[in-house]
């Protein structure tokens, strides 16, 4: 761990909680035929004893993880969708806001989050540098400024007025290069009394769901309110709130302010999470070992429907599923299909393991023994809308928190 310093303190002294070796780039689906090899890259999670902050040792610059090709979509689940919905009413009733309002939301992708303001009337301004998602906002009416938001664009949007009442960071300061900065800036675009609200998946959660698939290049960091406090102090920001919610296997969801006192709640959830063990070796010390019995699980489950002569596909080409599919060392002699709704990854081959992403109506052409749930934070989802196919006897191998066979009596089909 020499080289690496850690991003938030500078510490050098690190436990290594996940090495899942050399990995290709989750979301980086290939088109059929590409000849050219992937890149790969070394996936290795450690964490700062210093600040607690959990991180990659290394990751291809953000270009070329959020370039042209980002094929994520926010607005194919519709639990996250109906998540940005009720999260914006309740913004808007909290926070009060109305047509003089502005909202920011960093790292706005295809704008999902922002609509329901947009259409209550608050103005509102997404920022992204993925052009295929940025291009789809803009289709749907929601004004995108094409970049990585960094301090300097913050200065640059504070000196020409663009100040906000409230600054959204769902899912992207777990993806930044430097998490200071961007909080930092995020501050800067604050009017006064404002509120920057940002969530992450919980690295505790993570911890104790075995979901070793959410760590990713694109993950840089995986945080929890203790490591999201040390940033933030280091960024003239004060933790006034931490709620936990339910999605992407267990996040937080942390209301910020300018200030350097972090409010006595959120001191509780510190405490908290002290008590959890965050700042201890030991708290992190099982994920590399369920990493490798979720391994053997799997590969069991998915052999034991082969050997029966049945067909296994997957659903979800996430970029969690390309990690489990790699991680797992399942290629297309394993899995015949995955299937996605999302159309830009439809067509495409997943990482690394190169199996073919179909539509979702693939299941009902080919009817599989089993399906491997990929995006298992969406089970219950997918569960419903598959309802037809556990019905008539179709089979769900769920990989987290342990692998197991889940069928339509386990969701009350
Ligand atoms: P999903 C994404 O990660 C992208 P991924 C990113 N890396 C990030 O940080 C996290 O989210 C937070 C599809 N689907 O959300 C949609 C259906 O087809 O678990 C998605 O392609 N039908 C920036 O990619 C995929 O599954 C459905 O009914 O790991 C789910 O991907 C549902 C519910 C989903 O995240
Ligand atoms: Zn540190």
């Amino acid at each position: 761990m020499n080289a690496h310093a850690c991003v938030c303190c500078g510490g050098k002294s690190f436990q290594v909680v996940l090495d899942l070796g050399q990995m290709p780039l989750a979301d980086r689906l290939v088109h059929p035929n590409d000849p050219e090899e992937e890149p790969t890259c070394p996936l290795k999670l450690v964490r700062c004893r210093g600040c607690s902050l959990a991180q990659v040792t290394e990751a291809p610059p953000p270009r070329v993880l959020f370039g042209e090709d980002f094929p994520y979509h926010s607005r194919f689940s519709d639990t996250l969708v109906a998540s940005f919905r009720a999260h914006a009413e309740e913004l808007i009733a909290r926070r009060e806001l109305d047509a003089d309002s502005l909202v920011i939301d960093l790292g706005s992708n295809d704008g999902a989050m922002l609509e329901p303001f947009a259409r209550a009337g608050v103005r509102v301004l997404g920022i992204d540098p993925a052009d295929g998602p940025a291009d789809e906002a803009e289709r749907r009416g929601i004004p995108t400024r094409r970049a990585f938001f960094t301090a300097a664009l913050a200065q640059s949007l504070a000196a020409a007025g663009v100040v906000a009442d409230v600054v959204l960071a769902k899912n992207v300061l777990a993806h930044v290069e430097e998490p200071i900065g961007f909080l930092r800036g995020a501050g800067d675009v604050l009017k006064p009394g404002g509120v920057v609200v940002a969530e992450f998946p919980s690295v505790l959660e993570l911890v104790r769901r075995h979901a070793f698939d959410t760590v990713y290049h694109e993950h840089r960091c995986c945080l929890s309110a203790t490591s999201v406090a040390a940033l933030a102090r280091r960024a003239g920001l004060r933790l006034e709130r931490v709620e936990p919610i339910e999605l992407h296997g267990g996040s937080l969801r942390v209301t910020l302010s300018r200030g350097d006192e972090h409010l006595p709640e959120a001191n509780a959830w510190l405490e908290h999470e002290r008590s959890l063990g965050v700042n201890d070796d030991a708290c992190y010390a099982g994920l590399s070992s369920a990493a490798a019995d979720v391994r053997e699980g799997v590969r069991r489950l998915v052999d034991q429907e082969r050997a029966a002569g049945r067909q296994v596909a997957a659903y979800g080409a996430a970029a969690k599923g390309a990690i489990m599919l790699n991680w797992c060392d399942l290629g297309p002699d394993r899995i015949d299909f995955v299937v996605d709704r999302n159309p830009h990854k439809q067509g495409k081959l997943m990482p690394g393991v190169r199996i073919p992403v179909r539509p979702v109506e693939a299941m009902q052409d080919e009817r599989p023994g089993a399906v491997l749930v990929l995006a298992w934070n969406f089970v219950e989802e997918i569960a419903h809308q598959q309802a037809e196919y556990l019905r008539a006897g179709g089979r769900f191998i769920v990989p987290i928190p342990e692998p197991h066979i889940a069928t339509a009596s386990d969701f009350g089909l």
